[in-house]
């Protein structure tokens, strides 16, 4: 019998397809032969004590069913619930901290190599931690900023920094409900001991518990990160590239930098054009060295770099499959440990790069920001030495695709005013009068569990017919770049003719890339902007937006998730329900957050249903603004 299509992105899918022939086990036939648990994806099992793990099922195991020590089905589902979210926080703010860490150690002059790309941001940053810049030594700034902004892990009482971000109207509601974070480290922790065994029980507790664990990724975390990274590497904006695996070529030395922190594939990007490393290149017989990106660091070096990307989290193993690979380079997050025994079979290194992320059979080069340069200098001749062992025995794939990446909220503002009168004007009026009918943040990864980035593509072509401005960032963006959907010719193909005329008349894509997954912080200071722009809603909530993650996989997703439905935007998740095995923890994410935070948290594995139930979010909100149909 034929096999089903696995992968909606038709390069990708040959490869799967090559893979069979060849009886290489990847990710898409593991998981056509590994079902998973329904148990386990319901929420409806804990293992949080030796006790257990208790499974609770049946008809009314909603009412009855309780494990050993009495806790209830909503409790058991609300707590690994919580879990995740804190899992997925403490996992962005790592990343995080790194990055604040890294500023301090740029602004004392202990990471040499790097510099300030973006002052003009730090200054704002500072501005907004109430910093003064004003005739000071830019390092000393930054010197503060890092300062400023590590106390947002550690703190243990008071508010975190960029909370005072959010429309007034937004704080109060956080502040009304009890879920303001003080500092990262501390909601952390605390969720974990709330979900030990034993401890809290309450799902409507628990569920505030996960708005405030996630409230400090959002408004910390991620925004950090983002911030930190744009005055470090510069601010995006936009630029050519290309998506797929045609990017790897025969004659030169190719380099995948895969993973999540943006600083060690900066400095690849650097030490590539390094003559050093080309007449090393050429000493080995290569004509050049060849990057390209994967999963959200793609997303970090497009969009500032114009690198290409070969994909995102699905794409990993087809990557390592055309046999081009001479070095993939891994830090955190979302790496397949599946990669280290495929890369046998053919000639690719694997390279760990972060001493918190080791995996058994790969080369090991830990990443010290000191040594910066000196340690991208030696992946990248590791990568160049085993050039000459390339086997010939991939896949030779072709495709290749154009796009434009790079928008951030700084970039957004500009191109509808200028430097002198950047705003969000041209965009509140586009979605007051209706030419816009409202937007929606495509995130979140691909997964192999459907036609892999085929919902992606499926809604966003949808939205953009629909008069609705699609924003994405991490895998979102690579399945809509691999589909060639990023390009300003897609929206004179495909959108709205309001989309249509506003895309044309401010010259953008109907689907902007806003970066990678920490870069959802974006779309929370867009959102604060065009409430402040007025017109609309004053607060978040109540905006004409949705975020959708519509192949959803990682923890880290779960906890964007409930930030921007604690933020006040509608979410709709795809997928089986990982809180489904509860009626009352699933009312309550979805019915009582609304009240609270104008935000609700819906999963739902029907994508026509998916798209139906955001257009419905969008209308209902344009109703209530009175805007015009
Ligand atoms: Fe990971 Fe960030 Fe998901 Fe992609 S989208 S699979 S989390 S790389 Ni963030
Ligand atoms: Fe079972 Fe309770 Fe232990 Fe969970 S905490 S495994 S429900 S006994």
């Amino acid at each position: 019998m034929d096999k089903p299509i696995r992968s909606a992105n038709e390069a990708a899918e040959q490869i799967v397809r090559w893979s069979d022939e060849q009886n290489i086990s990847i990710c898409f036939d593991k998981a056509g032969k590994m079902k998973s648990c329904p148990i386990g994806s319901s929420g409806a099992c804990c293992s949080n004590c030796h006790v257990g793990p208790c499974r609770l099922i049946g008809s009314n195991a909603e009412e009855e069913a309780t494990g050993v020590c009495g806790a209830s089905l909503p409790s058991i589902v609300a707590r690994n619930f919580l879990r995740k979210v804190v899992s997925g926080t403490a996992a962005h703010s790592d990343h995080a901290r790194d990055m604040a860490f890294t500023l301090l150690a740029v602004a004392t002059g202990e990471a040499k190599d790097f510099r300030i790309a973006d002052e003009h941001k730090l200054f704002k940053m500072a501005d907004i931690l109430e910093i003064n810049h004003q005739g000071r030594d830019v390092m000393e700034v930054a010197k503060d900023v890092a300062t400023t902004l590590i106390d947002d892990f550690g703190r243990q009482r008071g508010e975190i920094n960029y909370l005072k971000r959010a429309p007034q109207k937004t704080q109060e509601r956080w502040k009304k409900w009890g879920v303001i974070p003080r500092g990262v480290d501390r909601e952390v922790c605390e969720g974990m001991h709330r979900t030990h065994m034993g401890v809290d029980h309450d799902p409507d507790n628990l569920l505030l518990n996960a708005v405030k664990v996630a409230l400090a990724d959002g408004w910390a975390g991620s925004m950090i990160s983002t911030d930190i990274s744009d005055v470090l590497f510069g601010t995006p904006h936009p630029m050519r590239g290309k998506a797929g695996f045609g990017m790897f070529k025969d004659d030169e030395v190719n380099i995948v930098v895969h993973g999540h922190e943006p600083t060690l594939a900066e400095m690849i990007v650097l030490m590539a054009d390094d003559p050093e490393m080309q007449e090393y290149a050429r000493s080995k017989g290569a004509a050049g060295i060849n990057l390209g990106g994967m999963c959200c660091t793609a997303n970090e070096i497009l969009m500032r770099h114009g690198i290409p990307t070969a994909g995102g989290f699905t794409n990993q193993e087809l990557a390592i499959l055309t046999g081009k690979v001479d070095a993939m380079t891994v830090d955190v997050q979302c790496i397949m440990p599946a990669l280290v025994k495929l890369s046998e079979r053919f000639h690719t290194k694997v390279v760990t790069t972060s001493d918190k992320a080791k995996f058994t059979g790969a080369t090991h080069v830990g990443y010290e920001e000191h040594r910066a340069a000196e340690i991208a200098k030696e992946i990248i001749k590791l990568a160049v030495d085993n050039f000459p062992n390339r086997k010939k025995n991939g896949y030779t794939a072709t495709d290749q695709q154009d796009l434009v990446a790079g928008f951030s909220q700084e970039y957004i503002e500009y191109m509808q005013g200028g430097r002198m009168r950047a705003s969000f004007r041209p965009l509140n009026d586009a979605i007051q009068v209706g030419r816009i009918r409202g937007v929606v943040g495509l995130a979140g990864c691909d997964n192999p569990r459907v036609p892999a980035q085929g919902l992606h593509r499926y809604l966003a072509k949808e939205f953009i017919k629909s008069d609705v401005l699609v924003v994405s960032t991490g895998c979102g963006s690579h399945a809509c770049q691999a589909a060639g959907y990023m390009t300003p010719e897609m929206a004179l193909e495909h959108a709205g003719p309001g989309l249509k005329e506003v895309c044309e008349a401010i010259g953008i894509p109907p689907i902007l890339p806003l970066g990678s997954c920490v870069d959802n912080s974006r779309i929370l200071t867009i959102l604060t902007a065009m409430a402040a722009e007025g017109g609309l809603s004053e607060e978040i909530g109540g905006m004409p937006g949705v975020g959708i993650a519509p192949e959803w996989m990682s923890e880290k997703a779960l906890a964007i998730g409930t930030y921007f439905a604690a933020s006040g935007v509608p979410v709709i998740f795809g997928g089986e329900s990982p809180v489904g095995a509860s009626n009352e923890v699933t009312r309550i994410m979805s019915e009582t957050w609304y009240e609270r935070f104008k935000g609700a948290f819906h999963f739902e594995p029907d994508p026509e249903k998916i798209f139906d139930m955001a257009l419905k979010y969008i209308d209902a909100a344009r109703d209530a603004l009175k805007l015009k149909k």
